[in-house]
């Protein structure tokens, strides 16, 4: 009897084999795809929380599988489009729009062919951990390309996956606030659910006037790509950044486990989560935040245009200004400027615990100059009772990036020593037509926190991030502007700054030697990590640890290298 079930399975057995010989991940309309009742089963399992994603763009078409045209409803996309919340209300879109390749983009005419090959076919609505276990199986039962997705900023279309099913953690909305005490923290702390955005994280800890570490864009998720990527934003000089906020992190791992990790249980991985990169080692559930008390802040912004003036004057006051604000900085202060041809944008510069007159003073020198060469600015200097007063009152509302971006992390060696090339550098990229932005901060910390952190981070006085436009029409522009970045501009920034790198959430995605450039040394024990934690490499996202065994096909297909 026992014979005849071998005999029996052993057709089969080879049959299953035979699904795939090559190494590639099943892909939608290979025979190993799973049928319509596979789907239907599974759903039913998750009692019914699996969405067959219908591209956004839908109804801005007549052609294609997914084609339903409406003209009002397409108009109202469009007008809405630039908000980050119509995209991350959905399970699907990323907000670069270069990873949904130009199928289904809504300002494309309207009869070019909607079709979904570029973005995951389905999403399963996580409400908790068990959805994910089920997920995980499924994923390796059918060799199915998984992603994590939180909201969909992601710049490097880590949370996009052509022909895969994805975790979609948006409505994991829970927030907690507690005493936590551990070996190295004993203190208050936020307990946050994956899908709790920046400005959710921030009422949390308002409504018990303490602060946590948010991204500027107020709608970036927490526990996602942020603070598992090194994450800053304007208290990060005082507090230092996202990752070295996290006390504990609430995950799934690749073999279904439901572990707390923290830098006493599962340290390594632990710190691997904090910094190493979203989308790789782990599903997290939740995160546990350190939650600071609120200070008075001081905060200012400045804009002005050189267009009267001369280059040579211009750029001579943006240089004053990146350097001189240096010892506000290392004081707590975070400057989140940019330079778009010749206008000046500083918006804001925020000083938790500083005073408007300290501000002042370090701003001082700019405004003399801008004086003495008769420029007009708006400048608006004020003391707010709280941290939270001040973000709500200067920080603009963030859009999506019509851009793609390049990045460099700028040592302050390079500020101190060289400031004139480092101009010289940037002004030969703006007078390109791209927009150069600087976040400047300081986020040393002594000792350097236990994480994976790049430790590029830590000798940083800016984050510079380029943009080149996007063009929704003309992939080829697009094609063009980005090996400008790859090729030319971030090269540029790395000559004068070759033993630095790049922040991985906000980098060029086409980056060579990303591993060192995202990583730096950390790289071969996070790789280490990789392997023991996720041995079949079920998670997999573009340019995360471990990728590089991966192989993306031109039609989105996911093939061993
Ligand atoms: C307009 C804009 C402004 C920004 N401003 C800032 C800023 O001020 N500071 C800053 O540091 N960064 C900023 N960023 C970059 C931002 O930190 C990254 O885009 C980050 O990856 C977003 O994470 P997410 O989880 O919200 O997004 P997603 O795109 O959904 O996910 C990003 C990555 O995290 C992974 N991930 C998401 N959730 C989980 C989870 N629960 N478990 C495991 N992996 C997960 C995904 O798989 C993917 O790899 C900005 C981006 C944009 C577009
Ligand atoms: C899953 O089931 C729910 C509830 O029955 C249904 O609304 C949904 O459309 C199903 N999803 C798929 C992909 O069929
Ligand atoms: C943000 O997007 C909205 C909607 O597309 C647009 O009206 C607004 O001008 C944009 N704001 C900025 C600052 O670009
Ligand atoms: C996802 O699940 C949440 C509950 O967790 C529910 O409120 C929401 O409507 C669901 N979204 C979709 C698109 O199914
Ligand atoms: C940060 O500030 C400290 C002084 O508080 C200084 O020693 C350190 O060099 C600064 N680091 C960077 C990268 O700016
Ligand atoms: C995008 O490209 C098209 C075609 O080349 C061009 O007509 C259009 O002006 C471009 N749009 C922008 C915003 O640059
Ligand atoms: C993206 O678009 C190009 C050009 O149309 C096409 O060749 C390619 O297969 C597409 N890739 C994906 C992942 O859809
Ligand atoms: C049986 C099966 O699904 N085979 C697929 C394996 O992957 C290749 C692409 O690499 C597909 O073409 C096959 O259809």
């Amino acid at each position: 009897m026992r014979r005849l079930i071998l005999l029996l399975l052993l057709p089969l057995a080879l049959c299953v084999n035979a699904a795939n010989t090559t190494n590639c991940r099943c892909f939608p309309g290979d025979p190993c795809w799973p049928l319509p009742q596979e789907w239907t089963d599974f759903n039913t399992t998750l009692g019914g929380k699996l969405i067959s994603t219908v591209p956004l763009g839908s109804v801005c078409h007549t052609k294609g599988d997914f084609s339903a045209y409406n003209e009002h409803a397409c108009a109202n996309l469009i007008a809405d489009w630039e908000f980050p919340a119509t995209h991350y209300r959905t399970c699907t879109s990323p907000m670069a729009s270069w990873f949904s390749n130009f199928s289904c983009d809504p300002f494309m005419p309207r009869d070019s062919p909607c079709t979904m090959t570029a973005i995951q076919p389905y999403a399963v609505n996580v409400s908790g951990v068990q959805d994910v276990r089920k997920t995980l199986q499924f994923a390796k039962d059918h060799n199915i390309r998984l992603v994590i997705r939180n909201t969909g900023h992601d710049y490097l279309g880590k949370s996009t996956a052509p022909g895969g099913l994805a975790l979609w953690m948006h409505h994991l909305k829970g927030a907690q606030y507690l005493h936590h005490t551990s070996e190295s923290y004993s203190g208050l702390a936020l307990r946050l659910g994956a899908g709790i955005q920046g400005f959710e994280g921030m009422a949390a800890a308002h409504a018990q006037n303490k602060v946590i570490l948010t991204g500027n864009c107020e709608s970036v998720g927490i526990a996602g790509g942020y603070s598992q990527g090194g994450g800053h934003g304007q208290l990060a000089s005082r507090f230092g950044l996202g990752a070295d906020q996290v006390l504990e992190w609430e995950v799934v791992t690749a073999a279904g486990q439901h572990l707390i990790v923290s830098p006493e249980k599962y340290s390594d991985l632990y710190w691997a989560l904090s910094g190493g990169g979203g989308g790789t080692f782990a599903v997290v559930m939740s995160v546990t935040v350190k939650a600071h008390p609120e200070v008075s802040t001081a905060s200012a912004t400045l804009t002005f245009s050189g267009a009267c003036v001369s280059t040579e004057t211009f750029w001579n006051i943006v240089r004053t200004f990146v350097v001189d604000i240096a010892p506000l900085v290392d004081a707590g202060a975070v400057a989140i400027w940019a330079v778009i041809g010749k206008s000046f944008g500083l918006t804001p510069i925020s000083w938790p615990a500083g005073t408007v007159d300290q501000l002042h003073n370090g701003l001082a020198s700019t405004l003399t100059l801008l004086d003495q060469s008769k420029i007009k600015y708006a400048y608006n200097i004020q003391q707010f009772p709280t941290f939270w007063d001040s973000y709500c009152a200067m920080n603009p509302h963030s859009n999506i990036t019509e851009a793609q971006v390049g990045g460099r992390l700028i040592p302050r060696s390079v500020l101190e020593s060289d400031p004139a090339s480092l101009m010289k550098t940037l002004r030969g990229i703006s007078e390109m037509g791209v927009v150069v932005s600087g976040v400047s901060l300081n986020v040393s910390r002594s000792p350097v926190p236990y994480n994976a952190v790049n430790p590029a981070w830590r000798d940083a006085a800016i984050s510079i991030v380029l943009g080149t436009g996007f063009n929704y029409t003309d992939r080829e522009e697009n094609v063009r502007c980005q090996s400008l970045l790859t090729d030319v501009l971030v090269p540029r920034l790395t000559a004068i700054s070759p033993d630095s790198g790049a922040y991985l959430n906000e980098a060029d995605w086409n980056q060579p030697d990303w591993q060192s450039t995202f990583y730096g040394s950390n790289y071969p024990a996070l790789e280490e990590i990789k392997q023991k934690f996720d041995p079949d490499e079920v998670f997999y996202a573009r340019t995360a640890v471990g990728s590089e065994t991966w192989s993306e096909q031109s039609d989105g297909r996911l093939c061993r290298v």
